[in-house]
């Protein structure tokens, strides 16, 4: 029998794909910026859906898109004088090492918003054509007699809202602060999202078509990324939880609208925020512990990565320096035990296969999986379990020399290593 793997609630629409391919889309990064835990919290999340589809026997077909123009990050070149696209290729350099780093296998495509102007100017010209999308007077374009930004019409959308939920006051409070511009003059919804801002002094623009020169806006980025290298249905819709409204809700909005189709993302997942210091580490507060600068300073990236799957992916959880105590204890735990492992133990390590695989494929509960191994390892070490002082210092233990499967301890290293990303070996 093949169970699914689970994520969030059960899909509204459960019409299945039919080809076995499972389609994934999760919203990726805007360069401007390195790497801080609370994306990599993210990203190794939907890490664990890839290798339980992966471990059931399907095909994936992954995408992830790099925002590589947007306002912060225009903000921040200008602010620290340097050239934008200089910038953000710098920062997806460092973030797609940190990937690595952290054994996140890498998505099928990985497409930039710039790459994709294109689709997007032939998306909106749709909208507009067809009425689900409208021009607004826009004074300060730097072309005279320009057709203005473009904007989408909820209004012809009835099921706008069925991604997140919320009332049109729980919108509006966000709507702002999340990028929304409801006091823009000329809109017929405080709440309709921008498509195409036409070109302004000092931006960048690419050329529009009938929308005149300008840039996409970010919502319509993401639904044509994922339509156009993933087709509908997509199984999975990811991201971080700041961006169930207006991000999420906006997206499949417009891939609803420009499809024609109800169901155009099965399931919406989304990921806990990681604080630090007791507020979202976010890029704007400055609040970061970098993946980078970790490894830099010496801790080996897969104390990282345990430290992450420490919490459930969707749960709001604070990180500290000790969920990273805790991680490197686990890791010299689990290591030892996959050395001393006995002769005759396989049926034990058949076990821990089955029950990871059940916590993972049970909406991806990493808390449940990593108890599994440390009950084997304790059950392996008996007494012994932690070293002198082990646990009080984070004592670091050495890559052991990796048993193969047949070996004993092998069965688990293989385990933790497939499902859970961590390597236990040299
Ligand atoms: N480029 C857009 C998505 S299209 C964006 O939100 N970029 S980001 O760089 O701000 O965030 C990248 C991903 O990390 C998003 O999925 C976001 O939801 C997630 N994220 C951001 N901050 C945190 C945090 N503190 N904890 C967990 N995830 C986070
Ligand atoms: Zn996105």
């Amino acid at each position: 029998m093949t169970i699914e793997p689970t994520v969030g609630h059960p899909p509204s629409a459960p019409e299945p794909n039919g080809d076995g391919v499972k389609r994934l889309y999760v919203c990726g990064i805007t360069p401007y910026d390195a790497t801080h835990l609370g994306h990599a919290a993210t990203y190794v999340g939907y890490d664990l859906l890839v290798r339980a589809w992966l471990d059931a026997g399907h095909e994936v077909a992954y995408v992830q898109n790099v925002t590589d123009v947007d306002d912060p990050l225009l903000e921040r070149a200008t602010a620290t004088d340097r050239d934008w696209r200089e910038l953000a290729d710098e920062q997806t350099e460092l973030f797609r090492s940190d990937m690595t780093n952290l054994r996140v296998l890498p998505p099928t495509h990985y497409v930039g918003a710039v790459e994709s102007i294109p689709l997007a100017v032939e998306a909106v010209e749709r909208m507009v054509a067809t009425g689900a999308a409208y021009r607004v007077d826009t004074p300060d374009a730097l072309e005279q007699g320009s057709p203005g930004d473009v904007y989408a019409a909820l209004s012809v959308d009835p099921d706008f809202g069925s991604v997140s939920g919320w009332s049109r006051d729980e919108m509006l409070e966000v709507f702002a602060e999340r990028g929304g511009d409801p006091q823009r003059e000329g809109k017929r919804d405080a709440l309709d999202p921008l498509l195409w801002r036409v070109a302004r002094i000092d931006e960048p623009t690419w050329r529009g078509g009938e929308l005149g020169e300008g840039r996409p806006g970010w919502h319509i980025e993401c639904a044509i990324i994922a339509a156009h290298h993933l087709g509908l249905p997509i199984d999975v819709q990811g991201g971080g939880n700041d961006l169930l409204f207006p991000h999420h809700e906006m997206s499949e909005s417009h891939l609803r609208v420009l499809s024609g189709r109800p169901g155009a993302v099965r399931l919406h997942a989304h990921g806990g925020m990681l604080s630090f210091d007791g507020a979202k580490m976010s890029k704007s507060l400055g609040n970061l512990v970098l993946v980078s600068r970790l490894v830099a300073a010496g801790e080996e990236p897969t104390t990282i990565r345990l430290a992450l799957l420490q919490g459930h992916y969707s749960e709001d959880r604070e990180y500290s320096g000790a969920v990273l105590d805790e991680a490197r204890n686990r890791l010299a735990l689990w290591r030892r035990a996959v050395s001393a492992a006995p002769e005759g133990g396989r049926a034990a390590e058949e076990a821990v296969l089955k029950a990871v695989r059940d916590a993972v494929r049970a909406n991806l509960d990493s808390p449940r999986a990593l108890a599994v191994v440390d009950e084997w390892a304790l059950g392996v070490l008996g007494g012994s379990a932690l070293p002198d002082g082990g646990a009080a210092t984070g004592d670091r233990a050495a890559p052991v020399a990796r048993p193969g499967q047949d070996e004993p301890g092998g069965l688990v290293a293989d385990t933790v290593d497939a499902l859970l990303g961590i390597d236990l070996g040299a």
